[in-house]
């Protein structure tokens, strides 16, 4: 086994022992005295990796390790805490920069358990990009329900482009911790340091908490997120990491390349093929634009859900979410930008690239 012993204390340290075949040795046994420690960083980068690579019967030694781990470092938050975080956020107040830290080591605890196809059951409503469009958001949860009453899968691209990426991203994270069986939230291409830095997330971060540790703790966040969900081992979903971050349908058959300048773009026979050699039915991803909120593509074996409407205030778009019901039946709803509030005076130069 490799993470030998996790539970020894001696004083306020926690002495870990690991093992040593993986791709960046660690010590045989550390001493690590909180989760600030850079020592603790590597333990949870440790845990992630075994977690996510391992077959069942390892990984249920592992997640005990795990859990051992988040009850020594990570004080899970009360849930009348979180309750009244979840409150302000709801009325897009943002949290303290101590708050975040706090929530963001939770939410780690709680994602690094999960898996990178993390299994989800139906009922379950589908979400597409977000992109910072807080109170698009709080008009979804009105047309699709409140969490946890709606069970909820978001596809990724909750930050950047527009205004409010932090009040947005801190919900949904503050919602994932409080309700972690009712939610899952994805990776998309734009949870990720580099992205963030050039579409809006980092420079949001400096405007409203003066510094860029909130940043910071949020991308250290999504190193932790899911890449893919299965819902009731059926629907695949695409989120990031490259190539599946990236990608999208197109019409030409085969691979191709994709005009982002990262990923493939990839045909209907690739489609139909995938759904075929894993007994799906069909994938459903985010990641592009499309007028109606949802768009059904290559023989109804890819659909595409975008859930920011009017996205960048100015497409002029339709967002959609999708239902799936206890017997996978599916339904679309289609809904309209929230009335708009005034919006923050800001002028942002914005790259070309734009879904
Ligand atoms: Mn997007």
């Amino acid at each position: 086994m490799d993470l030998a012993e996790s539970g020894g204390q001696w004083g306020s340290s926690l002495k870990i022992g690991v093992g040593i075949n993986i791709t960046k040795p660690l010590p045989r046994f550390m001493m690590i005295k909180s989760l600030s420690d850079p020592a603790a960083k590597s333990v949870f980068r440790f845990l992630l990796l075994r977690i996510r690579s391992s077959n069942s019967d390892f990984r249920s030694e592992i997640l005990k390790s795990a859990e051992r781990v988040r009850n020594y470092f990570v004080k899970m938050p009360g849930q009348a805490d979180l309750d009244r975080q979840i409150e302000q956020l709801m009325e897009c107040k943002p949290l303290s920069e101590a708050e975040v830290k706090i929530l963001c080591d939770q939410a780690r605890a709680v994602l690094v358990e999960e898996w990178n196809v993390q299994p989800v059951k139906c009922p379950v409503t589908v979400c597409g990009d977000i992109h910072g469009q807080f109170y698009d958001l709080i008009e979804l949860f009105r047309i699709g329900g409140n969490a946890p009453d709606t069970n909820y899968l978001f596809m990724g691209d909750y930050v950047d482009r527009g205004y409010y990426s932090v009040e947005t991203v801190s919900l949904l994270v503050a919602l994932k911790v409080r309700y972690r069986d009712r939610i899952t939230i994805l990776r998309g291409n734009h949870e990720s340091r580099q992205i963030t830095q050039v579409y809006g997330f980092y420079d949001e971060c400096l405007r409203k908490y003066g510094n860029a540790n909130v940043w910071k703790y949020f991308t250290d966040l999504f190193d932790y997120l899911p890449l893919t969900a299965l819902i009731e081992s059926q629907v695949p979903h695409e989120g990031p990491m490259c190539d599946l971050l990236w990608s999208d349908p197109d019409d030409r058959c085969g691979w191709g390349i994709s005009p982002r300048g990262a990923g493939y773009t990839f045909g209907q026979d690739i489609a139909t093929q995938f759904n075929h050699t894993n007994g799906l039915s069909l994938i459903s991803r985010a990641h592009q634009l499309v007028m109606e909120g949802f768009n059904w593509a290559q023989d109804k074996n890819v659909v595409t859900v975008f859930s920011a409407p009017n996205y960048c205030y100015r497409c002029g778009n339709m967002a959609a979410i999708l239902e799936i019901g206890e017997h996978m039946d599916q339904n679309f709803l289609q809904f309209d930008p929230a009335p708009r509030q005034i919006e923050p005076d800001t002028t942002r130069k914005t790259p070309d690239y734009f879904l």
